[in-house]
């Protein structure tokens, strides 16, 4: 088992280059004797001490191999290195020359360093035959453990990994041999934090040295030296080399045990009581669950009142049971199989296995507080609800107005492969940082069992260690050891501590094993034989330490028998509990939920259009820039006709149309977010929400001055990071947790959707049905075939409509009064072709009692299409307007003709139903042809199906061909999932099957679309003369 090997390559490689160095340099050519890579030497400090002197001469072959690589020379500028900063190796000598000729040729932390040292040692006669050089090789090699000490560290509970120690590490690469260990040298006082501050300025190289491996070669591996701020450095290096780890006192010690031993028991009593069952338990890091109570406890002193918690299968229910604290006997029911709520419980969903739910508990603290912790439920899919948990996070520090995001935090929990091998890792990393995204600091912990699945770590990944991915966020990262369970509560108060302080992320790497097989029924020995023999001979982590403990006489046997035999008797109690437990009806309402309708329960429809004054008024704000402001001129133009559009009522396009969406909602109270790559702007250029000052560069978005004094956040609208499945996976989580917003996140093209679609797949078609959780994030797709090529073209839509849940051969309850189709429906899809029905369509979203994603087909060429264009009236709800109906002011699902037709046109020969921009090209050749025998209808909405509104078509035009219009190939679009629900429309009306469903399309394709513009503009022009022919449709 090598799990480091690669790091030892590295390591090499490091080592070699420093010995190039030093090996140029004449004066230390005859001190040096040594060059060798040890093997790792004994577990205490003492047998490490014993190995250096051991090791101080050996290697000869070693030293021949050093000395045959080819020297290099420094240029002279790199004697501008700052000494403190990073792993800084030039040649000691060279820099003190260049210094003696001329102070002012060397960065002004060396000129400080050498003034105070030859001035300090001149006054330490003691210090006999010390040279400078000698001084600064020290201080070399105590750079040396601050930067590779981890790589020596104890940190593999098995012993298998093969890690080499660093050459650097090696006192003789710096000159010093065992005579050295009892003479004393100066160091010096630095500003800088750790033991050089402790104004020590004379220590023996023993005490140097013990000191060093006790700090960065223990059970604790630091990495931090990659962090380029001082203050950081500083801190840490303040916690790692003044602090040292194993201070518990006897109350902490015992709390740490009573916490391990539930971790155990809690899995050895699942695995007695069902033997056969997977539970991805978490033996060989039960340590862990004393880590995370310590991290809790630790960020609910510093403030934190909610803690939302991401994590994979492993070792969850331990984390729900001891953790979290949900009921053992709710664990023990589900465990069993649960029984399935009953009928009248109301929307059960389908329910997941257990090792994915989510759940919130209020759990008390050490010191007697409370803290809420979430955990969020997630799919299979490795690390996927990342984002989603950091978006959570994100919208709770808004609600409770957290601005220095200390009441609010996350704990993701990772496995080492899938948090090396995950590109979703990195996405949601990377927004840790960005002022729309971050939630002030994130506290990674990973359960580094040294394989996944059946894969060694040297198949895993190509860095040394699996958590180097967090390096890229200069994130601290502490490797522990997992069997030294106060060395890994040691790290976690550690992460707890550093998050509070610099809000930024950081990582515990909890190094340990699996007990058993990827699962308790999987065989392991299969593929890692000799990783298992040293596993089944090696004690639980319990065991170590309950041995230490009576070893060290803080408890007796009997104490710790008596503690043991508690824990089993309240797990037998809660076991035989658990059969009688009777789950609540529906745990699904967080907070700010209270009254939101599951999909069983009746809901109000409302109307979502808006008075006259008030759009007026809103249109009035949104389209005024203030005084002084400098706008680009071609934006000057496009405000100037935005104003024009609020005034005369007339014309009102795309993009002011959201922007009164916004607006409205905004002056309701409701919090809107919008976020995407480029989405300030908007890719197509026509939403300009955020503007920039031609002469100053200052930015000013309109929409954030529509109240008085509005809250800098109520309206968000953000360019975010290149990713589509971190961010819009962070928007899920966001939209999640709290009704009264409206989450939007566009993609760029709606072909790179895609890049998300575990989304899609896994969260937002299928999540409230798993895990009881209602989410209307909005998502915007823009989609339309206008010759862009096969990747430009279409948002998949078909792959959104075959996820929709709607039973395609049943006409459900229509009745408006009754209707609860689109609340039964896991999500709905539109394709919207006008800016009014596009502002309902948002606003409803808001104004109803239910949430429900919807996805948009988003328009391209309709931004800016000379009809595609509403009149303010429609906005309104004012009675007698044109889009005032029977109900009111609503989201038209379905577009009727524009023509005035009666209740019953028996003269029109082809009824055509489409959806989206190809209505306006159909209109086109119909006036083209003048084919007034032709109505067209849109489909506005295509999930759920609006049966009523299809039939209601359908029997004004008893005699039409019903013809389905798209521009999308067969076997992509609308027409495999709306051709079976209008042949149900069909049969219920008599009217028809299948076969009497004529499609107009491109031929199936394998592409989206053709890359040739004018093959596409051919395609084009064929589609919509096939659709007004005279001719019937042949078919299918
Ligand atoms: C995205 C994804 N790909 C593949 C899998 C299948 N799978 C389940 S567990 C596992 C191994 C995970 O290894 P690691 O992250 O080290 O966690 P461990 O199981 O060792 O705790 C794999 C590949 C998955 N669940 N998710
Ligand atoms: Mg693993």
């Amino acid at each position: 088992m090598v799990w480091h090997r690669v790091g030892t390559v590295a390591a090499r490689a490091a080592a070699r280059s420093v010995v190039r160095q030093v090996r140029s340099s004449s004066s230390l050519v005859g001190t040096v004797r040594d060059y060798g890579v040890r093997e790792r030497t004994g577990r205490d400090l003492s047998s490490a001490l014993t190995g250096w002197a051991r090791a101080l001469h050996s290697s000869k072959e070693r030293l021949q191999q050093a000395a045959a690589a080819a020297p290099r020379s420094v240029p002279l500028s790199k004697l501008s290195d700052n000494f403190l900063d990073g792993t800084s190796s030039v040649y000691l000598e060279e820099l003190q020359r260049a210094w003696e000729q001329d102070p002012k040729s060397v960065d002004a932390s060396w000129d400080l360093f050498f003034r105070n040292f030859t001035g300090q040692s001149a006054m330490n006669v003691g210090l006999s035959g010390q040279t400078i050089q000698e001084s600064m090789r020290l201080l070399l090699l105590v750079r040396a453990y601050q930067v590779n000490g981890h790589m020596k560290a104890k940190l593999d509970p098995l012993g298998l990994d093969d890690k080499k120690t660093p050459l650097e590490l090696d006192p003789a690469l710096y000159g010093f041999n065992e005579g050295d260990l009892d003479r004393e040298f100066f160091l010096g006082v630095w500003r800088m934090s750790g033991f050089l501050s402790e104004n020590r300025p004379v220590q023996t190289l023993r005490a140097i040295l013990s000191r060093l491996e006790q700090a960065y070669c223990g059970t604790i591996g630091y990495e931090y030296m990659h962090i380029p701020d001082r203050e950081k450095c500083n801190w840490l290096r303040d916690q790692i080399e003044t602090q040292l780890p194993g201070k518990y006192g006897p109350s902490r010690k015992a709390v740490i045990l009573d916490r391990l031993m539930w971790a155990t028991d809690f899995e050895n009593f699942l695995s007695q009581k069902w033997t056969a069952a997977k539970r991805f338990g978490l033996e060989g890091c039960e340590t862990l669950i004393p880590g995370m109570k310590e991290l809790i406890d630790r960020a609910a002193d510093q403030g934190a009142e909610n803690i939302v918690i991401g994590m994979p299968h492993r070792g969850r229910l331990n984390v729900l049971a001891n953790v979290v604290r949900k009921p053992l006997r709710q664990i023990f029911s589900e465990f069993s199989g649960g029984i399935k709520p009953s009928e009248d419980a109301g929307y059960t969903g389908s329910g997941d296995v257990k090792y994915h739910l989510g759940t919130s508990y209020d759990r008390p603290t050490r010191n007697g507080k409370r803290v809420h912790l979430s955990l969020v439920a997630n799919p299979s899919h490795l690390e996927a609800v990342d984002p989603v948990v950091i978006g959570k996070t994100r919208a709770k520090q808004y609600y409770s107005n957290d601005k220095d995001r200390s009441k609010n935090m996350a704990i993701l929990l990772h496995g080492d492969g899938s948090f090396s091998g995950q590109g979703v890792v990195y996405e949601t990393l990377h927004l840790s940082d960005l002022p729309n995204y971050t939630v002030g600091g994130t506290i990674h912990i990973v359960v580094n069992n040294q394989v996944a699945f059946t894969t060694d770590p040297k198949s895993s990944r190509s860095s040394p260690y699996c958590t180097d991915v967090a390096k890229a966020l200069n994130a601290p990262i502490f490797h522990v050891n997992g069997d030294d369970v106060e060395a890994v509560v040691h790290c976690c108060e550690l992460a707890a501590e550093w998050r509070n302080k610099f809000k930024a992320d950081v990582v515990v790497d909890i190094v340990c094993y699996r007990r058993f097989g990827h699962n308790e029924i999987d065989e392991p020995s299969f593929t890692q034989p000799n990783m298992y023999k040293v596993i089944r001979a090696h004690p639980p982590a319990l065991d170590i330490y309950m041995t230490r403990l009576i070893e060290e006489k803080h408890l007796s046997q009997e104490e710790v028998s008596s503690l043991q035999d508690n824990v089993f008797r309240i797990l037998n109690e809660e076991f035989n509990s658990s059969k009688e437990y009777v789950p609540s009806t529906r745990d699904w309402l967080a907070a700010y939920w209270q009254g939101f309708k599951g999909p069983e329960q009746l809901s109000r429809i409302r109307n979502t259009g808006v008075k006259p004054e008030i759009l007026k008024n809103v249109g009035e704000l949104i389209t005024t820039l203030p005084d002084g402001f400098t706008p680009h001129k071609g934006i000057q133009r496009v405000y100037d006709a935005r104003k024009k559009m609020i005034a005369t009522g007339e014309g009102v396009d795309w993009a002011t149309a959201e922007a009164l969406a916004f607006a409205t909602l905004l002056v309701e109270g409701n919090h809107v977010r919008l976020s995407g790559q480029d989405v300030e702007r908007g890719t197509f250029s026509h939403r300009h929400s955020v503007l920039h000052d031609q002469k100053t560069g200052a930015k000013y978005c309109p929409l954030d001055h529509v109240l008085m004094n509005q809250e800098e956040e109520m309206f968000t609208v953000s360019n975010s990071s290149l990713s589509e499945f971190g961010v819009i996976g962070f928007e899920l989580g966001y939209s999640m947790e709290n009704p009264n917003s409206l989450v939007c996140w566009e993609a760029q093209f709606g072909d790179f959707a895609n890049g998300a679609q575990v989304i899609f797949d896994q969260f937002l078609s299928s999540g409230e049905s798993k895990w009881l959780r209602q989410a209307g994030l909005v998502v915007m797709l823009p989609h339309g075939y206008d010759g862009q090529g096969p990747e430009h073209s279409s948002a998949r839509l078909e792959r959104y409509l075959q996820m929709s849940d709607d039973y395609p051969f049943a006409v459900p309850e229509m009745d408006p009064s009754l209707r609860r189709q689109i609340q039964e429906v896991n999500w709905q899809i539109v394709n919207v072709t006008t800016p009014a029905n596009y502002f309902h369509v948002l606003r409803r979203q808001i104004h109803r009692e239910f949430r429900k994603p919807l996805i948009i087909m988003s328009p391209k060429n309709l931004l800016r299409h000379k009809s595609c264009v509403s009149n303010l009236s429609e906005f309104d709800d004012v009675q007698g307007h044109p889009g005032f109906d029977k109900q009111g002011t609503r989201f038209k699902r379905l577009i009727k003709d524009k023509n005035d037709h009666a209740q019953v046109e028996e003269g029109i020969r082809r009824l055509v139903l489409c959806s989206g921009k190809v209505y306006y090209e159909l209109d086109e050749e119909r006036n083209r042809v003048g084919a007034s025998d032709v109505a067209i209808c849109r489909l506005e909405q295509l999930c759920p199906v609006p049966y009523d509104l299809i039939s209601r078509e359908l029997k004004r035009y008893p005699n039409a061909e019903i013809t389905w219009v798209q521009e999308e190939p067969m076997n992509m679009g609308a027409y495999t999932y709306i051709a079976p629900r209008l042949a149900t429309a069909l049969r219920e009306l008599g009217r028809g099957t299948f076969e009497d469903v004529k499609y107009v399309g491109r031929a199936p394709a394998a592409a989206t679309a053709t890359g040739f513009g004018s093959v596409h503009q051919q395609e084009q022009l064929e589609l919509v003369q096939k659709a007004m022919q005279k001719a019937p449709i042949k078919f299918p």
